[in-house]
């Protein structure tokens, strides 16, 4: 666990503790653009400049030396074709992003966040990838992509991924693990084949209970033998026709840090059944043991806990669908009206794991009244659906905008975090300021 903790350490509370290691860590990388290269000859003037004041320890520095300052910006480390993504750590890569930049419907490539537990395969070219399907079936297969697409039928979708950990950095006591925001959610359109298809050729038996998906990426210690992570999903959710084998994001190749150029997506449960860099699916006769599948990893306590408690392992559960969720993505939280203006539409998206969701209400008094906002329906089952409001504020002053979103089972976005040990599932309201000058 404290292994852990210390590989998963952000990169900004790495610069407060250790800036060297920090810098080492992040020149290190071969998915950064060159940003350094322009730091690198900055003179003490360029410097002072970016970060907004003089540097009187300047002489202190190390070279190459990516002031915190900066470093806590978005867009300080970039990593090639994703735009304004907050890094929150560079070992692994794990990148968020903040919500006015969700604000299209289907998530560009280049605003997917990204999550990794080991490192990246390296190697992300279609040809010659094989994926192979084996265990409680009667024709295990070895295929390559090209197979996938003659074989199989091709079908695209507009699917949401978040990650089991999204809200983490509200929990209080603290949970260790990446301190995500709000940010760890996209809505892309992935074209693949049903994997429910791809079990069927492989003549699934039936004694299959579950599945257990490989990747190629590596673990953190470079140990070969150890998975970065290893997860499955029961047959059931397998067999969705929404649960895919994708090949395209967006109508282009995936993403290197989103999966390429194979992967699984199995929308409105944990990213973390989603197995990028797919290279095997293990159909067991039993819930699957691969790398976080059991401990506390992706679980929660079966019944409701109190912040800070000691939860038993055996009293945990895997969680499958993720709860319903909403954002507000305009206008960007501390957004000031003209003078003058009351009005103001506000808008986002919401989602709700499995299920559809029925509504979204508004505030704007702090929960006291709430106004229904407009909501589209999803384009596809399993897509994040679109909602508007247009609020009209009664007087000049600091107003917060909060939404709430309710699925077709009558469940809410609750006002606080509902806490448990590994910090997943926090689904609590998203709210935003707005103020009106005049
Ligand atoms: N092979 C592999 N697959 C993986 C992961 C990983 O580290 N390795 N991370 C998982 C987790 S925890 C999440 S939330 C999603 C994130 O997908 P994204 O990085 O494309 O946003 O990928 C999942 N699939
Ligand atoms: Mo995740």
């Amino acid at each position: 666990m404290s292994e852990q903790r210390k590989q998963e350490r952000g990169i900004c509370e790495l610069y407060e503790t250790d800036p060297e290691r920090a810098d080492a860590l992040l020149f290190g990388r071969r998915w950064c653009s060159d940003r350094r290269g322009f730091l690198k000859g900055a003179g003490l003037a360029t410097m002072a400049a970016v970060v907004g004041g003089s540097i009187p320890f300047h002489r202190n520095m190390p070279g190459g030396l990516i002031p915190a300052a900066l470093a806590e910006e978005t867009g300080a480390f970039e990593i090639e074709g994703k735009d304004g993504l907050r890094v929150l750590n560079d070992r692994p890569v794990n990148a968020e992003t903040p919500p006015h930049l969700l604000d299209d419907d289907v998530t560009p490539t280049a605003r997917h966040f990204i999550r990794n537990n080991g490192l990246p395969p390296g190697d992300y070219t279609p040809d010659g990838w094989r994926m192979t399907v084996d265990g409680e079936v009667d024709n295990p297969l070895d295929l390559g992509i090209e197979d996938l697409q003659s074989r199989f039928e091709v079908v695209t979708l507009r699917l949401q991924l978040e990650c089991g950990g999204n809200g983490r950095a509200a929990f209080n006591p603290p949970a260790s693990g990446n301190q995500w925001t709000l940010g760890a959610i996209g809505n892309a359109e992935w074209t693949g084949v049903r994997l429910r298809d791809v079990l069927r050729a492989a003549g699934m038996r039936d004694t299959a209970r579950y599945t257990g998906h490989y990747g190629r990426d590596s673990h953190l210690s470079g140990d070969p033998e150890r998975d970065a992570i290893s997860r499955g999903m029961p047959i059931w959710k397998a067999m969705d026709p929404h649960t895919l084998v994708a090949f395209r994001m967006n109508g282009d190749a995936l993403h290197p840090m989103n999966g390429a150029p194979l992967r699984i997506v199995a929308p409105g449960w944990p990213g973390s059944v989603s197995q990028k860099w797919l290279s095997r699916i293990w159909v067991r006769d039993r819930v699957h043991d691969g790398q976080k599948m059991g401990g506390m990893s992706y679980r929660v306590p079966r019944y409701p806990v109190e912040p800070g408690q000691e939860v038993p392992e055996e009293d945990f559960r895997i969680i499958e669908s993720m709860p319903v969720k909403s954002l507000i993505t305009s206008p960007m939280s501390g957004h000031e009206l003209p003078r003058d203006h009351r009005r103001l539409e506000v808008r986002g998206h919401a989602w709700a794991g499995d299920r559809a969701v029925r509504a979204v209400h508004v505030s704007y008094d702090f929960g006291s009244t709430w106004h229904q906002a407009e909501l589209s329906p999803p384009p596809n089952p399993y897509s994040w659906q679109r909602w508007r409001a247009r609020l009209e504020f009664p007087q000049k002053g600091y107003y917060e905008v909060w939404a709430r979103a309710t699925d077709d089972a009558g469940e809410s976005q609750p006002f606080a975090v509902a806490w448990n040990p590994k910090g997943y599932l926090n689904n609590s309201m998203h709210r935003i300021a707005v103020r009106v000058p005049v």
